[in-house]
């Protein structure tokens, strides 16, 4: 018989977190969310998403009126708790761990045994037995045997997490066969993929070597893309051919790698293995180099330009179609770009959000715009998303601006 849990404490209200506590509670399970933000608490309390992720708005605000999801800023007491915390990386690229590790005090002093304790935020290997290390090391009336630790790495594509929390198959990586087992039996409350059991370290490697996988196949695209302009090649029609090969499946150039994951994760193997990964780091700082590359281009484009030229950026978000600036190379674009190009006159054009962010907004030669005036005033228009509505621009709105496309979408 699966185990039942009567009630989860999901640490961290983010991307990750959020999505999982309003399916969880829309699944019936009594589930208290908990974050260090008083106002994304608040926010959540009242049904209100504090960032763009369709679907989610519905499922929340039904869970919190039903009554399934609460949140708060303290730990409480649970049968299970889902760890969804940031891992950011430091200056050296190595893991920084102290938010795993605050989430664990915090369910430290709620413990009573018996409790399962999920670590979902990608994590460098040993980052699980770390976590079950240190709640021990606070506990020590606990045994080992006490708690039930597993590693279950979230998988979810943004902008698409409602529908791929439910589908995608799990991993869930346990520090003993019991754990995993305790933790499948908690996800099948409401995934619906297969559950592919194994230990937590190479449950914890596994997410690491997916995002590795995309951002090597990725620095091949931006490579490409690099060469191809050199050779005066279009880079988008080669790898549209290339493709048609059976067994050639590679990603799309663009101005860089963002995100909290391609952009983060592949360091955590480095950081485990330097000698041995070098193609994955290789890739990382191919990937890492793209943005000063396009910078290049723009800034060509500006010496003929005239003396006070304005250039119209379009897109700071790190992806098509979402509000999140986490690693964006466009907004490190636009924001180098302020510094070097002082005599430039930079609109931003960022339909996601309502006001700069703090990397442009002490600079005065940047504004927020809408793409309309951005176009109408633009010497220059340099295409940073692909979000939708730039696609469905018609071409003859483009006028007579130099177009630098780092995307593809306007071939
Ligand atoms: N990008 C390209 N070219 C491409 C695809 C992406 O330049 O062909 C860029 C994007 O513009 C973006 C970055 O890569 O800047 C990352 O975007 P993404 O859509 O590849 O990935 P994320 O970061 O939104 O989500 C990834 C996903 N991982 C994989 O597809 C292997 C997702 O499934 C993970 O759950 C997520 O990382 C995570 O949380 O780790």
């Amino acid at each position: 018989m699966p185990r039942n849990f009567s009630s989860v404490g999901v640490i961290g209200l983010g991307y990750i977190g959020l999505p999982t506590a309003a399916i969880l509670a829309d699944h019936g399970v009594t589930t208290i969310g908990v974050d260090v933000s008083e106002r994304n608490v608040a926010a959540v309390n009242k049904g209100e998403v504090p960032f763009v992720e369709p679907g989610l708005r519905e499922v929340l605000e039904r869970a919190v009126s039903s009554g399934t999801l609460t949140a708060t800023t303290q730990t409480p007491t649970a049968e299970a708790y889902i760890v969804a915390v940031p891992t950011p990386f430091t200056e050296a690229h190595a893991a920084d761990l102290s938010y795993i590790e605050a989430a664990a005090d915090g369910i430290a002093g709620k413990l009573t045994g018996g409790e399962l304790i999920i670590l979902e935020s990608t994590s460098p290997p040993g980052a699980t037995e770390h976590l079950a290390q240190r709640i021990l090391a606070a506990r020590p009336d606990l045994g080992a045997e006490d708690i039930l630790v597993a590693h279950c790495p979230e998988r979810v594509l943004p902008g698409r997490i409602m529908e791929e929390m439910i589908t995608n198959d799990r991993i869930i990586g346990g520090l003993t066969p019991a754990a995993a087992e305790a933790a499948r039996d908690l996800y099948s409350a409401f995934a619906k993929g297969e559950f592919l059991l194994t230990d937590a370290r190479t449950a914890e490697m596994a997410k690491l070597t997916e995002n590795s996988f995309r951002d090597v196949n990725i620095a091949f695209a931006n490579e490409l893309s690099v060469i191809s302009h050199r050779l005066g090649i279009d880079v988008w029609e080669l790898i549209e051919l290339a493709n048609h090969h059976p067994r050639v499946n590679i990603l799309q150039p663009g101005p860089g790698v963002g995100g909290h994951c391609i952009a983060v994760d592949p360091w955590f193997i480095v950081d485990a293995a330097p000698e041995e990964s070098r193609l994955i780091r290789t890739a990382r700082e191919t990937n890492d180099a793209k943005p000063e590359w396009v910078l290049g281009r723009i800034e060509q484009a500006l010496e003929s330009a005239g003396p006070a030229p304005t250039v119209a950026l379009l897109g700071l978000a790190f992806k098509a179609d979402i509000d999140d600036l986490r690693e964006s190379p466009a907004l490190q674009i636009a924001q180098t770009l302020a510094e070097r190009a002082p005599q430039a006159q930079l609109l931003a054009v960022e339909p996601h959000i309502q006001t700069l962010p703090a990397a442009l907004s002490g600079f005065s030669n940047v504004a927020l715009t809408d793409l309309d005036e951005a176009l109408q005033r633009a010497d220059v228009v340099v295409l940073l998303v692909d979000h939708q509505v730039f696609k469905d621009l018609p071409a003859a709105r483009l006028g007579e601006a130099v177009l630098i496309d780092t995307r593809g979408i306007w071939r």
